[in-house]
């Protein structure tokens, strides 16, 4: 018996993906050379990711959101935005340009204590990245406000408190730049403090305020008026609109540390790892027998799954279910294979 592994990793939009592996054979005497398999996957979506928009978008209205939880925005004044442009976010995929006009975005994260922001931006004017109001009528309270200065420094603010104000260059006007924004505050709203607000050029740690330095985001008031939008490349408040090229933007609900920025800047468009494995079978055998397959998976403690098997990728029987997550990796054996059973695949599903 000869073992052939075919591992496939989906990975970009979380979802189902799907792949097609066709094995064919150069011996003479082959009478099945050719067979080609259809596989599928669910791509795997990292923990704390809330919002990924690629930018790769074709035209408007909908800035698309493929981090699984369906938060596409809007590009405003969409007619007057430029698609299909060249990324800047590494050689993959498409950016957007907003060159004149109204041209924002507009989104609806979650509302939570702590995040990150994560974007791809070449400025061709100063303006905004980020605006969110406490108080949509009278448009008077700034709580959380990203802007970018006419001489490429960087302004920043929650809760009308300035975080950052940055020396000129740190975004430099006409150059690529990747940005990202953590803000970590573990006691949650309604304490008044937050831990720390960090500011990444590039990969690199450049600004961080601490305690007392830095400002809570505000909670929503219950009788409004207000929402919880998102305002992207505009400032309800005065600010410009941000002329330039957009790629990337990413969105966690919580504060991704050092080492996942550095990576995120290296691998532009991927999303942060924190320290997860990726959802996959590692290992398939088979008992010199015959008789027993142990099949192995990356697992994640506290977490049930279920295997499930298919000698022809169509119907898929369970083999067992409510097993329990060893850390990092877990096992599990079928026991009593068919004899003659030539062909068997599994798949694990996570519950
Ligand atoms: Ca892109
Ligand atoms: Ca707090």
């Amino acid at each position: 018996m000869v073992k052939i592994p075919v591992v496939f990793t989906p990975n970009g939009s979380a979802g189902i993906q799907s792949a097609e592996v066709r094995i064919t054979s150069n011996d003479p005497d082959e009478t099945n050379p050719d067979r080609t398999l259809a596989i599928s996957g669910h791509a795997w979506k990292p923990d704390g990711l809330s919002m990924h928009w690629p930018l790769d978008d074709a035209g408007p209205p909908n800035v698309v959101d493929v981090s699984g939880n369906a938060l596409n925005g809007t590009f405003v004044d969409g007619e007057t935005w430029i698609y299909n442009d060249p990324p800047i976010a590494g050689s993959e995929g498409k950016a957007v340009t907003s060159i004149d006009g109204s041209t924002y975005m507009l989104a609806e994260p979650p509302h939570t204590p702590s995040f990150t922001y994560s974007v791809w931006v070449k400025p061709e004017s100063g303006g905004v990245l980020f605006h969110q109001t406490l108080d949509l009528q009278q448009r008077s309270k700034s709580m959380f406000d990203v802007e970018i200065g006419a001489d490429g420094n960087l302004i920043m603010y929650i809760n009308e408190t300035e975080l950052f104000f940055t020396d000129p260059e740190t975004v430099p006007l006409g150059e690529v730049t990747h940005i990202v924004i953590t803000h970590l505050d573990s006691d949650g709203f309604g304490t008044d403090t937050a831990d720390r607000t960090r500011l990444y050029i590039n990969g690199k740690l450049h600004s961080e305020v601490q305690g007392a330095g830095t400002a809570e985001l505000p909670v929503f008031p219950e009788d409004g008026p207000s929402n919880n939008t998102l305002y992207v490349g505009v400032s309800l408040l005065g600010g410009g609109i941000l002329r330039g090229t957009w790629d990337d933007l990413q969105r966690y609900d919580l504060e991704l540390p050092e080492d996942e920025v550095a990576s995120m800047f290296a691998n532009p468009g991927a999303t942060a790892g924190l320290d997860t494995l990726p959802f996959q079978i590692v290992d398939v055998s088979v008992d010199e027998a015959g008789i027993n397959a142990t099949i192995t998976w990356t697992s994640k403690p506290g977490r049930m799954y279920t295997l499930e098997r298919s000698v022809d990728f169509g119907t898929w029987l369970e083999v067992d279910d409510g097993i329990e997550a060893s850390e990092g990796e877990t096992t599990t054996t079928e026991d009593e294979l068919e004899v003659g059973t030539s062909e068997i695949y599994y798949r694990v599903i996570q519950l």
